[in-house]
């Protein structure tokens, strides 16, 4: 178990980029918002993107997840949120851009299986996502709909689960797995260090950065 939590302490985060190109480096404990940025005020734009991935068994086991099905043992996506490369983040970026459900009515059954909330409510989930981070992305993503649907392509593309059954690491309540070797998986799959957040010593989450192509 604190071998989970060990992994937070790594130091350096490498993005997938175009050709395997290795971008940038972090450290996840320089984290801060740069909070009530506008749009307009980020004309520099922002580096990066950090794909999160939950792993909502952990929590699940625990709390109710009344719309996680399969008691959690699956990846889901938790969002996808612009980055600078000094640690901090734009959020909130345009107020005027409301969610609109609606705009990814197409979407809506892989939504509720692949970006379901731990909480109750599938929607209040969503148009977070998409206020404080989406609307940060529109020079990449320049509609909800684009957003949403692409973040689900990279769902699929980087499948969590088929990367770490290749290794050995498959879904168990019984089997402790070492937070190296997870990582290590990923790492040598796409030849980028991932971050391993736990919830309780349990595995939380997967991030992943990601280029801006
Ligand atoms: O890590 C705790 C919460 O902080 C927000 N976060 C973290 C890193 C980052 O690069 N960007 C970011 O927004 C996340 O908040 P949420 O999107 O869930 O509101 C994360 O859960």
């Amino acid at each position: 178990m604190d071998s989970c939590l060990r992994a937070l302490a790594l130091a350096s985060l490498l993005c997938i980029a175009n050709g395997a190109r290795l971008l940038s480096s972090n450290s996840v404990f320089g984290y801060k918002s740069a909070d009530g940025v506008s749009l307009r005020d980020e004309a520099r734009g922002f580096d990066n993107f950090m794909f999160v991935r939950q792993w909502p068994g952990s929590f699940c086991s625990k709390h109710a997840c009344p719309l996680i099905s399969n008691r959690g043992f699956h990846f889901t996506v938790h969002g996808l949120w612009p980055n600078y490369k000094d640690g901090t983040w734009p959020q909130f970026c345009d107020k005027d851009y409301a969610f609109d459900e609606d705009q990814i009515s197409d979407l809506l059954n892989e939504l509720r299986s692949e970006w379901p909330t731990v909480y109750d409510s599938y929607e209040e989930f969503w148009d977070h996502e998409w206020s404080k981070h989406g609307t940060c992305a529109l020079d990449v993503f320049p509609t909800e709909h684009s957003y949403f649907e692409n973040i689900l392509e990279l769902h699929r593309l980087y499948d969590l689960a088929a990367v770490l059954g290749r290794a050995g690491i498959v879904p168990s309540t019984e089997t402790v797995y070492r937070t190296k070797d997870v990582a290590n998986a990923i790492y040598n799959a796409y030849g980028v260090r991932p971050l391993v957040h736990c919830y309780e010593g349990e595995l939380s989450e997967i991030w992943l950065c990601l280029d801006k192509e």
